[in-house]
């Protein structure tokens, strides 16, 4: 199994869109279970590109490849991850934030959020406060979950909580990415933050008040 595993995160990290379903299907064959194959496999994946990319051993064109093999392993997931008569537990739109076009990580917290049981109104990235603030007027969600994951863009988040605080929207305002932290989340006055698609859940449950 671990195996398995290993061999899917070596995949994304190589950037082979082609192996990645070959390799996930022999996983789920062999039941490994999908958490540890969108956990430990494609997650665990990108951090290691991460790491590289910072060290520059990495180029973009090649981090690229990387996160097109990881959003092609999770959308094939996505269907196998769930029960599609799950009751809805709320509403979350998510988003991530102007000037940034980072999506993986708040593509994975939507899958998490569908398979939770949640309703999830993806309204893709680079999006201004205006955006967040219209979709909550139409769609009345009960939380709305902010992602940056560039120190430039976190002034785009604050921005967005200002906005929807001025409104006096009745959503629960959430923030995560890899450069924000309790204390910024604090700072901009958001109900909640949390670093991973796990904990972003649990927070959700706890601000919903859901057991
Ligand atoms: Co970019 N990039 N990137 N990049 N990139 C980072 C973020 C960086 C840390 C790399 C580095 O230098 N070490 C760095 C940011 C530095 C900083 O500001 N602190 C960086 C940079 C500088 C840039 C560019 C400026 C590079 C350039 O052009 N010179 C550029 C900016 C483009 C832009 O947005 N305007 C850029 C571009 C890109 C690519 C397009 C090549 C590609 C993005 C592809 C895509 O998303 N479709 C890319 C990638 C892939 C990365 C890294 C390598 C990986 C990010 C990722 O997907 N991680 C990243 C390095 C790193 O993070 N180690 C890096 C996997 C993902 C599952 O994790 O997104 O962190 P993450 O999400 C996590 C948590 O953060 C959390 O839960 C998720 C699951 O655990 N979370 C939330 C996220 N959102 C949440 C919301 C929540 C709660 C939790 O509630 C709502």
């Amino acid at each position: 199994m671990e195996d398995m595993i290993t061999r899917i995160k070596e995949c994304v990290i190589e950037g082979d869109e082609d192996s990645v379903i070959m390799l996930i299907d022999q996983a789920l064959d062999a039941l490994v279970p999908v958490n540890r194959i969108m956990t430990e496999g494609l997650t665990e994946a990108m951090n290691v590109v991460g790491k590289q990319m910072e060290c520059g051993d990495l180029f973009i064109p090649e981090v690229l490849m990387c996160a097109e093999t990881m959003k092609a392993g999770m959308e094939y997931l996505k269907p196998k991850m769930g029960d599609a008569e799950m009751k809805t537990l709320g509403k979350i739109v998510i988003g991530t934030v102007a000037g940034d076009l980072h999506d993986i990580g708040k593509n994975l917290i939507k899958m998490m959020f569908e398979v939770s049981g949640f309703e999830v109104i993806d309204i893709g990235i680079d999006q201004g406060p205006d955006k967040f603030l219209e979709i909550y007027e139409k769609e009345k969600p009960d939380i709305i979950g902010l992602s940056a994951l560039l120190t430039t863009t976190m002034v785009s988040m604050q921005e967005t909580v200002e906005l929807l605080r001025k409104n006096e929207v009745s959503a629960k305002i959430i923030v995560g990415g890899a450069p924000v932290t309790a204390e910024f989340a604090k700072t901009i006055n958001a109900d909640g933050y949390s670093d991973d698609a796990g904990g972003a859940i649990s927070l959700c449950k706890k601000l919903l008040n859901i057991a």
